[in-house]
């Protein structure tokens, strides 16, 4: 058997932790031959809950967990990790601020972004779940100076799901139809859903559906599927914003398929004008375990428009953490 891969995952006891946990230890992230070491991390107050989540992976006997372990300390639960989802965040509560949101949000990610640098292994790859998810990002890795940039990756692969999911649904075609839609910018209600690129069973998207349905319906529908699943559900999305995350490391460590993409916000290298210093969503192949932007698309002035509003959000928050001192 192969050396088992350890995963850490934070907020562990709360909703998308619960329906993480059972998706990594039942291989779906990894593969059915990878053995998985699970490190939960939670604050002190919900190691209890945590330990409880434990005693039920346990019980599912599951072959490829090869140990699991509670923490309430960053140091320990990252020590020797080589997968981070870091899923637990600061809420927004009543009354509060964008700016006590950010530094809230500001205080965990850079102790966890300090403790990856102290002890992840040399292949460390993490994902932030947790809003602001594009900045606790940025925060992160900047108090990670040992680990290079492009280790810290956003979510944005639940809207690129919620985004397949309605042209499918529109299409009335399976989403196995659709190649090469992507998101690009901020995971908030500003982010831009493409299907410019996009094709169903090999058609050009844009051909099929009436400029107003795109602009009117389908962006703001993925944009602002949290509200309306919230306001359904009455509560937030967990599982498919769990399975996003398995997806979307699964297609970082295994690879895109051919002729097809994801979207991921990385660090940008300054393509298609969205500038350095941000984690800005972009459509990426992996192959071996590494990503590239995918290059030389053509943006039409629509598209154009809307990633730089997108943007212009990155980078002010990216201005506000850094006034306070979090960068
Ligand atoms: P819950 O409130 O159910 O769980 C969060 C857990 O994180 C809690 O158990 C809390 O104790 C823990 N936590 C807080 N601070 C921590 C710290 N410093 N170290 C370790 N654990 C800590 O929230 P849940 O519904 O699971 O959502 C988690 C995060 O995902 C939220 O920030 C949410 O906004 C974000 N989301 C991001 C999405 C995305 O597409 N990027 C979509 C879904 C989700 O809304």
């Amino acid at each position: 058997a192969s050396t088992p891969v350890t995963v850490t995952v934070t907020g562990a006891a709360g909703q998308i932790g619960y329906a993480l946990l059972f998706r990594l230890a039942s291989g779906a992230m990894l593969g059915p031959n990878v053995p998985i070491k699970l490190n939960l991390l939670e604050i002190p107050q919900a190691t209890q809950a945590a330990e409880g989540t434990a005693l039920e992976l346990m019980d599912c006997a599951f072959p490829l967990v090869a140990g699991m372990e509670v923490f309430d300390d960053p140091a320990k639960a990252f020590d020797g990790v080589n997968i981070a989802m870091l899923v637990g965040a600061r809420p927004r509560g009543p009354g509060m601020e964008r700016a006590d949101l950010l530094s809230a949000n500001g205080g965990i990610f850079s102790v966890q972004g300090k403790a990856l640098n102290a002890g992840a292994a040399e292949d460390v790859k993490v994902v932030v779940v947790g809003n602001p998810a594009n900045t606790n990002a940025l925060i992160a890795s900047a108090h990670a100076p040992d680990i290079p940039d492009s280790r810290f990756t956003a979510m944005t692969r639940l809207d690129h799901d919620r985004a397949l999911a309605q042209l499918a649904a529109k299409m009335d075609q399976p989403v196995a139809a659709i190649r090469k839609l992507a998101i690009w910018g901020n995971h908030s209600a500003s982010q831009y859903p493409d299907i410019t690129h996009a094709t169903v069973n090999g058609v050009s998207a844009t051909s099929l559906v009436a400029e107003s349905w795109i602009a009117d319906e389908f962006i703001p529908r993925v944009a602002k599927r949290g509200a309306e699943i919230i306001s359904v559900r009455g509560g937030s999305s967990a599982a498919s914003a769990a399975n996003a995350a398995v997806e979307h490391m699964r297609l970082w460590v295994q690879g895109t398929p051919d002729g097809d993409w994801t979207s991921m916000a990385v660090p940008s290298d300054g393509s298609y004008g969205v500038p350095e210093g941000i984690i800005s969503s972009f459509p990426v192949t992996t192959h071996n375990g590494e990503y590239s932007i995918v290059q030389g698309l053509e943006i039409s002035d629509f598209s154009r428009t809307r990633i730089d509003a997108s943007v212009a959000e990155l980078l002010s928050e990216r201005d506000a953490v850094a006034q306070l001192g979090l960068l």
